[in-house]
């Protein structure tokens, strides 16, 4: 079988990869115990693609790289490479392999017991140490993103918080941390912290869904569009301004981003106290809230009239109802008309809500910062002095290594 070869491998990228891998090679099940379709097993440490290689053997006889998912045969150890049929105790076992870095590799199996023990045993008869769980020696940086990644609702956010499992951020720091400094170098640094922390209002959030708060007028349909983005019946909706008194919550995902829809009070001049107080929470709500969308009633005879709010808040307004009138009013970009009673416009609503959640989105394999730390230690970086210790600072960013 061929797998990739080291001699690509600077020193530096090699350093980089110890950071993150175990000092000896540990293998391990991955996925639960109990009998499943597939299993999950990794082998971690500096002999990995070695032990691999001595109990595998690719399908396609390429070499495989860091990344690439790869159908294979289990041959068990030191079966005669070239013959398809090796002479063995065990027939061969069909896997995938996928190396996640050079010293780290994922082994998927059929997942009932005797493929995932007889795995096991040739790893460890290779010289790999089996453990429950692989622990590895890791950088602040990386415990940090192992934390976020656990707590990803979606596989959007999740892909986000792996890549900086994986190292993404990691390498940006080590690669600069292994330069002497210089003006120039200092002014890359510098311009690429900046880029990073373009994106993280979103990233450091990630674990969070986004807070969308409808509000408007009584009965101009704000419980109904919940209803229709939600695809239940959430909040009672009625014919009569002041239906709904107090903020109501159900959670979804638009555009693969986990969200918090917020329903609210009706806004109006109210002396009625249980009123009072909805419309109070509401606009409360309206003020706190990641996106606001802003409905008004498509056949009001009065002049479209949205609420001005907080304006760091980015908002959608909505006309809703328009199945009831015969000619549309002039929308902006930020404006959609919709029926939550026919369904019109709310495909456009999801398509202008999603573009919304994802204005600050980064690519999945960008180095982001992940938590207030971070994007302490990357402003710092970014907006340095001359004088200042990027040694330092990149070392504190990628923080201690943990046993
Ligand atoms: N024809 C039509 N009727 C709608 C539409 N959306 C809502 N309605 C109706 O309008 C009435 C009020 O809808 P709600 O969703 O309860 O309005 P609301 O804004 O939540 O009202 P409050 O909770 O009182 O503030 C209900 O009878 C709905 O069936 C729509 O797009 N078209
Ligand atoms: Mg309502």
């Amino acid at each position: 079988m061929s797998l990739p070869q080291n001699d690509h491998q600077s020193k530096t990228n090699h350093e980089r990869r110890a950071l993150i891998a175990p000092q000896i090679t540990q293998c391990s099940c991955l996925t639960g115990t109990g009998r499943s379709a597939i299993a999950v097993v990794a082998v971690r440490g500096p002999d990995a693609q070695e032990v691999l290689q001595r109990c595998s053997r690719l399908a396609v006889d390429q070499p495989a790289s860091v990344g690439q998912v790869r159908l294979g045969h289990w041959t068990g150890p030191d079966a005669i490479q070239t013959d398809p049929s090796p002479a063995t105790n065990h027939p061969d076992e069909t896997v995938v392999i996928t190396a996640i870095t050079a010293n780290h590799w994922e082994i998927h199996c059929h997942g009932g017991t005797a493929a995932i023990e007889r795995i096991l045993a040739d790893l460890q008869h290779c010289g790999a140490q089996w453990v429950r769980e692989i622990r590895t020696e890791s950088p602040l940086i990386i415990t940090e993103a192992e934390a976020v990644l656990a707590r990803c609702l979606t596989e959007k956010t999740a892909a986000v918080a792996l890549a900086q499992v994986r190292g993404a951020l990691l390498e940006w720091a080590v690669q600069w941390q292994s330069q002497p400094t210089s003006p120039e170098i200092l002014a890359t640094v510098k311009s690429e912290a900046q880029t990073i922390l373009r994106s993280a209002e979103w990233t450091m959030r990630i674990a969070q869904p986004w807070k969308i708060v409808l509000v408007g007028k009584p009965n101009v349909g704000k419980s109904s569009l919940l209803n229709a983005l939600v695809g239940f019946d959430r909040s009672i909706t009625f014919d009569q301004a002041g239906t709904t008194r107090d903020v109501l919550h159900t959670e979804t995902v638009i555009a693969g981003v986990p969200v918090r829809l917020s329903d609210t009070a009706g806004i109006r001049d109210s002396g009625e106290p249980i009123e009072a107080e909805g419309m109070r929470r509401a606009l409360h709500a309206a003020n706190t809230a990641d996106l606001v969308i802003q409905v008004e009633d498509a056949t009001s005879q009065q002049p479209v009239d949205f609420f001005s709010l907080h304006s760091s808040i980015p908002q959608i307004h909505v006309l809703n109802k328009v199945d009831l009138v015969e000619s549309r009013q002039t929308l902006s970009e930020n404006d959609v008309a919709t029926s939550a009673m026919t369904g019109v416009g709310m495909e456009a609503l999801v398509t202008l809500l999603g573009q919304k959640l994802l204005q600050h989105a980064p690519k999945p394999s960008e180095p982001v910062v992940l938590n207030e730390r971070q994007h302490d230690l990357m402003t710092q970086i970014a907006t340095s002095s001359p004088e200042f210790q990027l040694t330092a600072k990149l070392e504190a960013l990628i923080g201690e290594v943990l046993q």
